[in-house]
């Protein structure tokens, strides 16, 4: 697993089989699909381009091996997850080093930070298993009323390609913990890390308890989406494909967690035109991972009173940032994932650029010369002088494109804060907690940071609200939520004497 020929072509790319029912499988089809370095678009490995009839193979591997995993007491099937955590801490750089290559993120600044928190979500869960627990109702001392936590059965999960291994890990852990079993669907542009995360939780799982597809959406993602026997759908994605998803759940009825797409607004007020502030709007802004992020604080409300001398320290900062090969230690940003993102990410650089009202400060077109030309290399890009309504601010763009946008009265900024059909996440700088409390509960958003902008960490209920997503995964409520169905038993306990 994890060897990749750094020269390898379309022909001698290594291959890389997926995993159904504990072996390590080809497509039925034969078919592949190349997986490319996007810092210089070449060939690293094929996968397999999984169809229909290997969804139905992994489905029924997962509801044949659902039984008897669904009966493991729970503490055992969190010992797994306890043993796989071992394996993901001593694999942890070769996976970051795998990440790196096929997602084009920076490996010091992004891959191996990702990496290294496989082994704490896969512990975090694997000890939450002793909380699977239900409660009794107090009905009086004729009944006995209690409920109990059962898993669903088969999960169908579809991930990205932005974090791979971490959302991978976000799903496995909790569905598996609770009791089901899985069938997950790698992103086509990032499935090697993620094979490798599976080879290391197959060494202490039971076959047919994770399924690991690799395919297009169209050829595997929907197949699985709307197979009858996966009967809980958690999808981390693109708004538009969530919204498939959450109609094919309907037409069968089962629960589906949705995290998709943000635009999320990161909030200045007049107080914090100061240097850890402008590390915090980089942070927040997700920079060194090229914007890729759903958290990404891409709309920056900036107070006018402060407007051009933050803006001005800011640009400075981001002009220290150093582009280039993500495996290189020196590199705080790698590229942009493919050719299809980053035509699209240039397209938003193009309007902005050719808008009379909007004013460059940084950045623009990527290079077209130099060694930064043979990948997706974005260049960090911050126009000025932004309104709320322009396209740059209504749309996700998911990449290194911010626009600042000024503001004088808080009731505005906020409205305008949230007037975006996306809710995912919201940052506030200020030094008045008053303030910072009063718009941390006026975002509509499901995660607002004051003064930081950190990532997800496992114990935290991460999710959206309006289209940024439906359900909470990454915590033990989001477990509980997400991955368990909840019985009530009623027991009669006034029987006539026989
Ligand atoms: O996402 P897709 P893409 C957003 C971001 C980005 C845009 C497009 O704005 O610019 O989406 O990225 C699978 N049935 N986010 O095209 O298509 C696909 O194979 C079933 C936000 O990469 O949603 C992959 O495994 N599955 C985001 C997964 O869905 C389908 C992360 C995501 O791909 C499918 C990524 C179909 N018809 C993009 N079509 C976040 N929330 O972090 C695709 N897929």
């Amino acid at each position: 697993m994890g060897s990749t020929a750094a020269a390898a072509t379309a022909e001698t790319a290594p291959f890389q089989p997926m995993l159904i029912d504990g072996a390590w499988v080809p497509a039925k089809g034969g078919e592949t699909i190349l997986v490319e370095n996007p810092a210089n678009r070449r060939p690293i490995a094929a996968v397999p381009r999984a169809g229909a009839a290997d969804v139905e193979a992994a489905v029924a591997a997962a509801q044949a091996a659902f039984p008897a995993w669904s009966r493991v007491p729970p503490r055992e099937r969190g010992r797994a997850l306890l043993r796989i955590a071992d394996r993901l801490e001593a694999e942890a750089e070769a996976i970051a080093r795998q990440v790196a290559t096929e997602t084009g993120n920076a490996l010091r600044t992004q891959a191996r930070p990702e990496a290294r928190n496989l082994a704490e979500i896969f512990r975090y869960f694997g000890g939450l298993a002793s909380e699977l627990k239900g409660e009794t109702i107090p009905l009086g001392e004729q009944v006995l009323s209690y409920t109990r936590r059962e898993p669903l059965g088969v999960v169908g999960a579809i991930i990205p390609w932005n974090a791979p291994v971490l959302l991978a890990a976000l799903k496995i852990a909790p569905a598996l913990c609770a009791g089901n079993t899985m069938v997950m669907k790698a992103a086509e542009d990032a499935p090697l890390g993620v094979l490798m995360l599976a080879a290391l939780c197959q060494e202490h799982l039971p076959p047919g308890v994770l399924n690991l597809l690799t395919g297009t959406g169209a050829e595997c993602g929907e197949p699985l989406a709307r197979h009858p026997a996966v009967r809980k759908l958690s999808f981390t994605g693109s708004t538009a494909v969530g919204k498939l998803i959450m109609g094919w759940a309907a037409e069968r009825i089962v629960p589906v967690s949705l995290e998709l797409g943000g635009k999320s607004p990161c909030i200045l007020y007049p107080d914090a035109d100061e240097d850890w502030v402008v590390d915090g709007v980089i942070a927040a802004m997700r920079f060194t991972r090229q914007s890729q992020s759903c958290t990404a604080g891409s709309r920056l409300f900036l107070h006018r009173r402060i407007f051009d001398s933050f803006l001005e320290r800011l640009v400075a900062k981001v002009r220290t940032l150093t582009l280039g090969d993500p495996l290189d230690e020196a590199s705080d940003i790698g590229t942009i994932i493919n050719r299809k993102q980053f035509d699209r990410v240039c397209g938003y650089v193009k309007e902005g650029m050719q808008r009379q009202d909007a004013r460059l400060l940084t950045g623009g077109l990527p290079p077209s010369e130099g060694p930064l030309s043979e990948g997706y290399f974005a260049v960090p890009t911050i126009f000025a002088d932004a309104t709320n309504d322009w396209r740059l601010a209504r749309e996700e763009i998911f990449g290194p494109v911010l626009v600042a946008i000024p503001w004088e009265d808080e009731e505005a900024m906020l409205r305008m804060a949230n007037d975006s059909h996306y809710g995912l996440a919201g940052y506030v700088f200020t030094r008045d907690i008053g303030a910072a409390l009063r718009t941390a509960h006026r975002i509509e958003a499901g995660w607002v940071q004051v003064n930081q902008a950190g990532g997800q960490v496992p114990g935290h209920s991460y999710g959206g609200y309006k289209q940024s997503g439906i359900g909470r995964e990454f915590s033990l409520e989001g477990m509980l939520d997400s991955f368990t169905q909840r019985k009530n038993v009623s027991v009669n306990l006034a029987l006539p004497p026989p």
